[in-house]
């Protein structure tokens, strides 16, 4: 593989953009390197600007789950752009996509679009502490939901102590009202809301985490959290952007049965373009502007292009009732195979996968949370992400992240990517 453009590239953009990206994931900063310029993609596949063909197991971070340049969302976005791009008005294609996503999601009466799951994460808490007038919430350690002042907060000084800024410009007094807890660690949380009582407006969760690699809830983690917000007159807020529409038809609370009370989402919801969206029973969602005193607003919210793709992509998921059933099936595959060729090459190593999520952690020990997530052996990760991208495979470029499979993949792409993990594997 040669990357003499790409390099070239990322030198001109680090000129004119902090960094050389839009994006700090997109630098290779946690495994080295200059990163890829993406020239175009199709299906599962990337093209560099070296013209180098990658298998893609990020799809953009979630949102080609059908692959890249889908023709119904392309020729949707194609049709409508021909007709205007931004009004600024309302449109019928909005309630459109509304109204689909509203049939295909458990426990939600209205939807309201933004343009990125920042925006949706962000305008759901402040729904949240609206709705109940309280201030403070409950967050995770390793769970990302957007680069809102109130979720770039780390561990305070004590168990049940108000949270600290893990970013300079993140005020004190916006860091005291985040409380941060142990993904996977009921006991954890109640220590929190005994310690609060009373204060606490919203836990949010990733209810399958996906920012510390892919965790998912041990058994009784989110009906534990479902029963401590009923009981304790907090809402229950889950952060969808990565699993929804990816997990299930209807995301999480269809998989796992369970009520969340607002559910935030990205990635798939757009098709690729910027949307994110919040959503809740009637009763909360009527607190928001211009019906109640919640403020949220956007000049682009619910653009038309945007809801073209999204319109298009939900559309095509809710029409193939087997697409769930295949990624999995796939995602299965895929794990197995990996399984089989790093235990044969005596690699230690842990793989997490639920649905079409999956990451392999180099650390013997489960990983369930923050901490356990960031034990593994990162300079096997680096050889493993690079060896694979001289192999013509492009996962994450970082541990903390979960691989998304999309449904273009082939067997074939599934056993070129598991002879590449073997033949890479075998020079750790
Ligand atoms: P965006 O603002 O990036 O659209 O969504 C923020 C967000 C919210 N909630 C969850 C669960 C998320 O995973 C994200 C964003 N995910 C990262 C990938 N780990 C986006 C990649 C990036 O930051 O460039």
């Amino acid at each position: 593989m040669i990357y003499q453009r790409s390099s070239q590239l990322f030198a001109e953009a680090e000129k004119v953009i902090p960094g050389g990206v839009n994006s700090p994931v997109r630098a290779f900063k946690a495994v080295g390197g200059t990163p890829i310029f993406v020239k175009s993609a199709k299906g599962a596949y990337l093209y560099d600007e070296d013209g180098n063909r990658l298998i893609d197991y990020i799809n953009s971070w979630g949102p080609m789950i059908l692959g890249h340049a889908y023709e119904p969302v392309v020729e949707a976005v194609i049709e409508k752009a021909k007709l205007g791009t931004s009004f600024g008005m309302p449109t019928e294609l909005e309630t459109q996509i509304a109204a689909l996503a509203v049939s295909m999601v458990p426990n939600i009466d209205k939807i309201r679009f933004v343009n990125s799951g920042t925006e949706a994460c962000m305008s759901a808490v402040r729904l949240a502490r609206g709705f109940t007038k309280r201030d403070k919430i409950i967050k995770f350690a390793g769970c990302y939901h957007g680069h809102s002042d109130s979720f770039l907060i780390q561990a305070g000084s004590g168990a049940v102590t108000f949270g600290t800024p893990n970013s300079p410009g993140v005020t004190a007094g916006t860091a005291k009202d985040t409380l941060l807890a142990k993904y996977n660690d009921l006991e954890n949380v109640k220590t929190l809301i005994e310690a609060n009582k009373n204060e606490i407006a919203a836990i949010i969760v990733e209810p399958v985490a996906g920012n510390m690699g892919c965790i998912p809830p041990v058994k009784g983690f989110l009906e534990g959290l479902r029963e401590l917000c009923t009981a304790n007159g907090i809402l229950l807020i889950f952060d969808e952007v990565m699993t929804g529409f990816r997990l299930a038809r209807g995301g999480v609370q269809e998989l796992f049965n369970i009520n969340a009370d607002i559910v935030c989402f990205g990635k798939v919801i757009g098709g690729g373009l910027p949307v994110g969206a919040f959503a809740a029973r009637a009763e909360i969602m009527n607190f928001l502007a211009p019906l109640g005193p919640v403020y949220q607003a956007g000049t682009l919210s619910g653009n038309p292009l945007a809801m073209a793709a999204g319109l298009a992509m939900l559309q095509a998921l809710d029409n193939d009732r087997e697409i769930f059933k295949r990624l999995e099936e796939k995602t299965a595959y895929l794990g197995a195979g990996i399984e089989r060729v790093l235990k044969a090459n005596n690699v230690v190593f842990t793989i997490n996968q639920i649905g079409s999520m999956i990451s392999v952690h180099f650390d013997a020990n489960p990983v369930t949370d923050f901490q356990s997530a960031g034990a593994g052996d990162n300079e096997t990760f680096k050889k493993f992400f690079h060896g694979l991208v001289a192999e013509g495979v492009y996962i994450a470029p970082s541990a903390y992240e979960t691989w998304f499979i999309t449904d273009a993949l082939t067997y074939e792409d599934l056993d070129f990517t598991i002879n590449a993990i073997d033949k890479v594997s075998k020079t750790f």
